[in-house]
């Protein structure tokens, strides 16, 4: 009997739980990371400032948003694309860390995804109530590469539908430091946040953060 095998039970270590065919979810992959995220995160959001975007249709997102990398997701009364500069600043969104793209290099490796090299990473922030209804991610001109998401602070219950926006979503909990990697068909099934529920993170307090790591050009 080796511990190892115990690794994930007595001290809740990293384990991997496949969600679907090219969904796997680690978790507590991002856990040794957390101060370091963190730190980064700050460093962003001082440059390039969560904001709730507007929808083409012109609702306001509960989401608030922001980006790094080469290109940055944005949404507007003309719609949504990938931008190389932040529209709020009219500089270019922050640069993504070596280490940060490594980490997300690193997290598809572990899935079998290897190469991954992203070049945007979108940062949402979810305050008590914030959701984000089912939607597929089809903005990035690479649908064959993965997506690499990170959750920090409170628990998200994340819904998983179908490739139909009609399919019965399965829901599970994504709690801080839990990390998944999205490839094949999944990529562009349908997928969403509940309302956030109230509690109080003893690193992040009374939010949630979402980092997604993509290649989007
Ligand atoms: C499944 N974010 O930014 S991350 C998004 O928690 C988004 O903020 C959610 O959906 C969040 O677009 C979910 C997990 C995720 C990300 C992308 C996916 C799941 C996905 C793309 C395809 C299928
Ligand atoms: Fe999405």
């Amino acid at each position: 009997m080796t511990a190892d095998l115990f690794e994930g039970i007595a001290d809740e270590g990293p384990s991997r739980e496949v969600i679907a065919e090219g969904a796997v979810l680690l978790r507590g992959f991002a856990r040794p990371f957390e101060q370091q995220l963190v730190t980064v995160l700050r460093d962003i959001t001082a440059q390039a400032p969560f904001r709730r975007m507007i929808t083409p249709g012109g609702h306001q997102m509960s989401v608030a948003m922001t980006s790094c990398g080469n290109c940055g997701w944005v949404t507007d009364r003309a719609g949504y694309r990938y931008d190389a500069t932040d529209p709020q600043s009219g500089k270019p969104w922050p640069a993504m860390p070596q280490w940060l793209r490594q980490f997300a290099t690193e997290a598809a490796e572990e899935v079998g995804f290897p190469g991954f090299l992203p070049d945007a990473c979108l940062i949402n922030r979810y305050e008590v109530g914030s959701r984000m209804s089912l939607h597929q991610d089809k903005d990035e001109r690479d649908l064959g590469a993965p997506i690499v998401s990170v959750s920090l602070g409170l628990t998200a219950i994340f819904l998983f539908g179908g490739m139909k926006r009609s399919d019965t979503p399965r829901r599970f909990r994504l709690l801080h430091g839990d990390v998944v990697v999205w490839g094949g068909p999944v990529r562009l099934a349908y997928h969403g946040i509940a309302p956030l529920a109230d509690g109080e993170h003893p690193l992040l307090g009374r939010q949630r953060i979402n980092l997604t790591f993509r290649k989007a050009r």
